[in-house]
Protein backbone atom coordinates (compact mmCIF):
# COMPACT_ATOMS: atom_id res chain seq x y z
CA UNK A 1 0.00 0.00 0.00
CA UNK A 2 0.97 3.53 -0.51
CA UNK A 3 1.37 5.72 2.85
CA UNK A 4 -0.37 8.68 0.38
CA UNK A 5 -3.62 6.66 0.54
CA UNK A 6 -3.60 6.39 4.44
CA UNK A 7 -4.98 8.87 6.68
CA UNK A 8 -3.89 8.10 10.38
CA UNK A 9 -4.70 9.60 13.27
CA UNK A 10 -3.68 8.61 16.79
CA UNK A 11 -5.84 9.33 19.53
CA UNK A 12 -4.11 9.85 22.91
CA UNK A 13 -4.77 11.37 26.36
CA UNK A 14 -5.04 10.24 30.15
CA UNK A 15 -7.37 8.03 31.73
CA UNK A 16 -10.31 9.20 31.90
CA UNK A 17 -10.03 12.43 29.23
CA UNK A 18 -12.93 11.28 27.42
CA UNK A 19 -10.86 9.37 24.40
CA UNK A 20 -13.84 6.73 23.94
CA UNK A 21 -16.91 9.39 24.57
CA UNK A 22 -15.30 11.36 22.17
CA UNK A 23 -14.00 8.59 19.44
CA UNK A 24 -17.64 7.34 19.40
CA UNK A 25 -18.34 10.79 18.00
CA UNK A 26 -16.13 10.73 15.47
CA UNK A 27 -17.43 7.11 14.27
CA UNK A 28 -20.85 8.49 14.14
CA UNK A 29 -19.97 11.50 12.27
CA UNK A 30 -17.15 11.38 9.85
CA UNK A 31 -17.20 7.74 9.30
CA UNK A 32 -13.74 6.78 11.16
CA UNK A 33 -13.09 2.97 12.33
CA UNK A 34 -12.54 2.75 15.82
CA UNK A 35 -11.08 0.22 17.86
CA UNK A 36 -9.96 0.48 21.42
CA UNK A 37 -7.13 -1.68 22.63
CA UNK A 38 -8.53 -1.39 26.36
CA UNK A 39 -12.00 -2.58 25.17
CA UNK A 40 -10.18 -5.61 23.86
CA UNK A 41 -8.15 -6.59 26.30
CA UNK A 42 -10.83 -5.84 28.86
CA UNK A 43 -13.25 -8.81 26.37
CA UNK A 44 -10.33 -11.12 26.12
CA UNK A 45 -9.59 -10.81 30.05
CA UNK A 46 -13.50 -12.00 30.40
CA UNK A 47 -13.19 -14.69 28.01
CA UNK A 48 -13.76 -17.66 29.79
CA UNK A 49 -10.28 -20.37 28.55
CA UNK A 50 -8.16 -17.34 28.18
CA UNK A 51 -4.55 -18.01 28.22
CA UNK A 52 -4.00 -13.98 28.75
CA UNK A 53 -6.86 -13.73 30.87
CA UNK A 54 -4.38 -13.58 33.93
CA UNK A 55 -1.74 -11.69 32.58
CA UNK A 56 -3.92 -8.64 31.37
CA UNK A 57 -5.64 -8.47 34.71
CA UNK A 58 -2.61 -7.66 36.23
CA UNK A 59 -1.35 -5.36 33.68
CA UNK A 60 -4.84 -3.30 33.42
CA UNK A 61 -5.50 -3.27 37.70
CA UNK A 62 -2.03 -2.27 37.89
CA UNK A 63 -2.48 0.13 34.88
CA UNK A 64 1.17 -0.72 32.95
CA UNK A 65 0.77 -1.07 29.44
CA UNK A 66 0.10 -5.08 28.73
CA UNK A 67 3.13 -6.20 26.34
CA UNK A 68 2.58 -5.29 23.21
CA UNK A 69 2.37 -8.95 21.41
CA UNK A 70 -1.05 -9.53 23.25
CA UNK A 71 -2.70 -6.27 22.11
CA UNK A 72 -1.04 -7.07 18.66
CA UNK A 73 -2.57 -10.42 18.51
CA UNK A 74 -5.96 -8.70 20.00
CA UNK A 75 -6.11 -6.15 17.34
CA UNK A 76 -4.95 -8.76 14.79
CA UNK A 77 -7.64 -11.19 15.60
CA UNK A 78 -10.40 -8.05 15.94
CA UNK A 79 -9.92 -7.28 12.59
CA UNK A 80 -9.89 -10.94 11.13
CA UNK A 81 -13.39 -11.54 12.33
CA UNK A 82 -14.95 -8.33 11.28
CA UNK A 83 -13.16 -9.48 7.97
CA UNK A 84 -15.25 -13.01 8.00
CA UNK A 85 -18.31 -11.52 8.71
CA UNK A 86 -17.67 -9.73 6.02
CA UNK A 87 -17.66 -6.23 7.44
CA UNK A 88 -15.68 -5.08 4.33
CA UNK A 89 -15.59 -1.50 5.50
CA UNK A 90 -12.33 -2.20 7.13
CA UNK A 91 -10.87 -3.32 4.01
CA UNK A 92 -9.50 -1.01 1.46
CA UNK A 93 -11.31 -1.59 -1.86
CA UNK A 94 -10.05 -5.02 -3.57
CA UNK A 95 -7.56 -5.85 -1.30
CA UNK A 96 -7.69 -9.09 0.61
CA UNK A 97 -5.45 -9.55 3.69
CA UNK A 98 -2.28 -10.88 3.43
CA UNK A 99 -1.71 -14.57 4.78
CA UNK A 100 0.10 -14.98 8.36
CA UNK A 101 3.32 -16.06 6.62
CA UNK A 102 3.93 -13.74 4.01
CA UNK A 103 4.19 -10.76 6.38
CA UNK A 104 6.41 -10.45 9.56
CA UNK A 105 3.78 -10.31 12.52
CA UNK A 106 4.66 -6.84 13.23
CA UNK A 107 3.87 -5.39 9.38
CA UNK A 108 0.95 -7.94 9.69
CA UNK A 109 -0.40 -5.70 12.67
CA UNK A 110 0.12 -2.52 10.99
CA UNK A 111 -1.25 -4.19 7.63
CA UNK A 112 -4.69 -3.60 9.88
CA UNK A 113 -4.17 -0.85 11.51
CA UNK A 114 -3.62 1.09 9.01
CA UNK A 115 -6.99 0.42 8.13
CA UNK A 116 -8.61 1.50 11.41
CA UNK A 117 -7.65 5.74 10.82
CA UNK A 118 -8.10 5.90 14.30
CA UNK A 119 -6.80 3.49 17.21
CA UNK A 120 -8.16 5.15 20.68
CA UNK A 121 -5.29 5.43 23.01
CA UNK A 122 -2.20 4.14 20.65
CA UNK A 123 0.43 4.53 20.71
CA UNK A 124 1.18 4.52 23.90
CA UNK A 125 4.69 3.88 24.62
CA UNK A 126 7.43 5.52 22.36
CA UNK A 127 8.72 2.33 20.89
CA UNK A 128 4.87 1.62 19.16
CA UNK A 129 4.91 5.46 18.16
CA UNK A 130 8.49 4.82 16.22
CA UNK A 131 7.31 1.81 14.97
CA UNK A 132 4.66 2.26 13.26
CA UNK A 133 5.91 5.82 11.76
CA UNK A 134 8.49 3.86 10.03
CA UNK A 135 6.74 0.54 9.08
CA UNK A 136 3.34 1.92 8.22
CA UNK A 137 3.33 5.59 7.70
CA UNK A 138 3.43 8.87 9.40
CA UNK A 139 0.73 9.54 11.41
CA UNK A 140 -1.55 12.79 10.07
CA UNK A 141 -1.73 14.17 13.10
CA UNK A 142 -2.17 12.95 17.17
CA UNK A 143 -5.37 14.64 18.86
CA UNK A 144 -4.53 15.00 22.26
CA UNK A 145 -7.10 15.03 25.06
CA UNK A 146 -5.49 17.44 27.86
CA UNK A 147 -7.36 17.09 31.34
CA UNK A 148 -5.84 17.78 34.63
CA UNK A 149 -5.71 14.80 37.39
CA UNK A 150 -7.85 16.01 39.36
CA UNK A 151 -11.19 16.33 36.82
CA UNK A 152 -10.24 13.02 35.22
CA UNK A 153 -9.85 11.50 38.92
CA UNK A 154 -13.43 12.66 39.33
CA UNK A 155 -14.38 11.32 36.80
CA UNK A 156 -13.18 7.80 36.86
CA UNK A 157 -14.79 7.48 40.25
CA UNK A 158 -18.08 8.72 39.54
CA UNK A 159 -17.98 5.95 36.40
CA UNK A 160 -16.63 3.67 38.83
CA UNK A 161 -19.46 2.96 40.87
CA UNK A 162 -21.41 1.67 38.28
CA UNK A 163 -18.48 0.69 35.41
CA UNK A 164 -17.19 -2.45 36.67
CA UNK A 165 -13.95 -2.48 35.40
CA UNK A 166 -11.47 -3.42 37.23
CA UNK A 167 -9.11 -0.08 37.21
CA UNK A 168 -11.94 2.31 38.29
CA UNK A 169 -10.88 2.31 41.95
CA UNK A 170 -8.18 4.82 43.70
CA UNK A 171 -5.47 2.57 44.10
CA UNK A 172 -5.33 1.77 40.06
CA UNK A 173 -6.02 4.99 38.54
CA UNK A 174 -3.20 6.58 40.41
CA UNK A 175 -1.04 3.96 38.62
CA UNK A 176 -2.44 4.55 35.47
CA UNK A 177 -1.89 8.29 36.04
CA UNK A 178 1.71 7.63 36.58
CA UNK A 179 2.23 4.87 33.74
CA UNK A 180 0.43 7.70 31.56
CA UNK A 181 2.72 10.17 32.39
CA UNK A 182 6.26 8.18 32.54
CA UNK A 183 5.37 6.18 29.39
CA UNK A 184 2.40 7.43 27.32
CA UNK A 185 3.40 11.69 27.78
CA UNK A 186 6.58 10.99 26.17
CA UNK A 187 5.04 10.30 22.98
CA UNK A 188 2.81 13.24 23.12
CA UNK A 189 5.87 15.37 23.52
CA UNK A 190 8.01 13.71 20.44
CA UNK A 191 4.93 14.23 18.56
CA UNK A 192 5.06 17.90 19.65
CA UNK A 193 8.28 18.61 18.59
CA UNK A 194 6.87 17.97 15.11
CA UNK A 195 4.22 19.96 15.34
CA UNK A 196 1.95 17.23 14.88
CA UNK A 197 -0.57 17.38 18.01
CA UNK A 198 -3.64 19.05 18.19
CA UNK A 199 -4.19 19.52 21.91
CA UNK A 200 -7.47 19.70 23.14
CA UNK A 201 -8.99 21.19 26.26
CA UNK A 202 -10.94 18.34 27.64
CA UNK A 203 -12.54 19.85 30.74
CA UNK A 204 -15.58 21.06 29.41
CA UNK A 205 -18.54 19.20 28.93
CA UNK A 206 -18.57 16.31 26.23
CA UNK A 207 -20.35 18.65 23.59
CA UNK A 208 -18.17 21.64 24.26
CA UNK A 209 -14.98 19.15 23.90
CA UNK A 210 -16.59 17.67 21.06
CA UNK A 211 -16.96 21.42 19.28
CA UNK A 212 -13.50 21.85 19.52
CA UNK A 213 -12.42 18.66 18.18
CA UNK A 214 -14.43 19.76 14.93
CA UNK A 215 -13.13 23.10 14.78
CA UNK A 216 -10.01 21.52 14.91
CA UNK A 217 -10.18 18.78 11.77
CA UNK A 218 -12.03 21.19 9.73
CA UNK A 219 -8.27 23.51 10.60
CA UNK A 220 -7.10 20.20 9.45
CA UNK A 221 -8.27 18.94 6.58
CA UNK A 222 -8.60 22.29 4.78
N1 LIG B 1 -16.63 11.83 30.43
C1 LIG B 1 -16.00 11.81 29.23
N2 LIG B 1 -15.85 13.05 28.74
C2 LIG B 1 -16.39 13.90 29.67
C3 LIG B 1 -16.53 15.33 29.75
N3 LIG B 1 -16.09 16.14 28.77
N4 LIG B 1 -17.12 15.86 30.85
C4 LIG B 1 -17.57 15.06 31.86
N5 LIG B 1 -17.47 13.70 31.83
C5 LIG B 1 -16.88 13.13 30.76
O1 LIG B 1 -14.60 8.85 29.73
C6 LIG B 1 -14.35 8.51 31.07
C7 LIG B 1 -15.56 8.91 31.92
O2 LIG B 1 -15.71 10.31 31.91
C8 LIG B 1 -16.88 8.35 31.38
O3 LIG B 1 -17.71 8.05 32.46
C9 LIG B 1 -17.44 9.49 30.54
O4 LIG B 1 -18.84 9.46 30.46
C10 LIG B 1 -16.94 10.70 31.30
P1 LIG B 1 -14.01 7.97 28.52
O5 LIG B 1 -14.53 8.55 27.26
O6 LIG B 1 -14.21 6.54 28.79
O7 LIG B 1 -12.47 8.34 28.68
P2 LIG B 1 -11.19 7.55 28.19
O8 LIG B 1 -10.15 8.57 27.94
O9 LIG B 1 -11.54 6.63 27.09
O10 LIG B 1 -10.88 6.79 29.55
P3 LIG B 1 -10.43 5.31 29.80
O11 LIG B 1 -10.71 5.05 31.22
O12 LIG B 1 -10.99 4.38 28.80
O13 LIG B 1 -8.88 5.49 29.54
P4 LIG B 1 -7.70 4.54 29.83
O14 LIG B 1 -6.67 5.01 28.91
O15 LIG B 1 -7.34 4.50 31.26
O16 LIG B 1 -8.33 3.11 29.54
P5 LIG B 1 -8.20 2.09 28.33
O17 LIG B 1 -9.42 1.30 28.34
O18 LIG B 1 -7.83 2.75 27.10
O19 LIG B 1 -6.99 1.18 28.83
C11 LIG B 1 -7.14 0.40 30.00
C12 LIG B 1 -5.87 -0.36 30.27
O20 LIG B 1 -5.63 -1.27 29.19
C13 LIG B 1 -4.60 0.45 30.37
O21 LIG B 1 -4.43 1.02 31.66
C14 LIG B 1 -3.56 -0.61 30.06
O22 LIG B 1 -3.37 -1.44 31.17
C15 LIG B 1 -4.25 -1.40 28.98
N6 LIG B 1 -3.87 -0.95 27.62
C16 LIG B 1 -2.67 -1.37 27.10
O23 LIG B 1 -1.93 -2.11 27.75
N7 LIG B 1 -2.31 -0.98 25.83
C17 LIG B 1 -3.08 -0.16 25.07
O24 LIG B 1 -2.70 0.16 23.93
C18 LIG B 1 -4.30 0.27 25.61
C19 LIG B 1 -4.68 -0.13 26.89
MG1 LIG C 1 -11.54 4.50 26.79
Amino acid sequence: FSPSDVSVIFVLGGPGAGKGTQCANLVRDYGFRHLSAGDLLRAEQARPGSEFGELIKGYIKDGKIVPMEVTVALLENAMRDAIEKGNTKFLIDGTKPPHRPELPRGALFFFFVFRLKSVAGFPRQMDQATRFESDVCPSMFTLFFDCPEEVMLQRLLDRGKTSGRADDNLESIKKRFRTFVETSLPVVDYFEKEGKVVKIDATHSPDEVYRAVKDAFRDRFQ
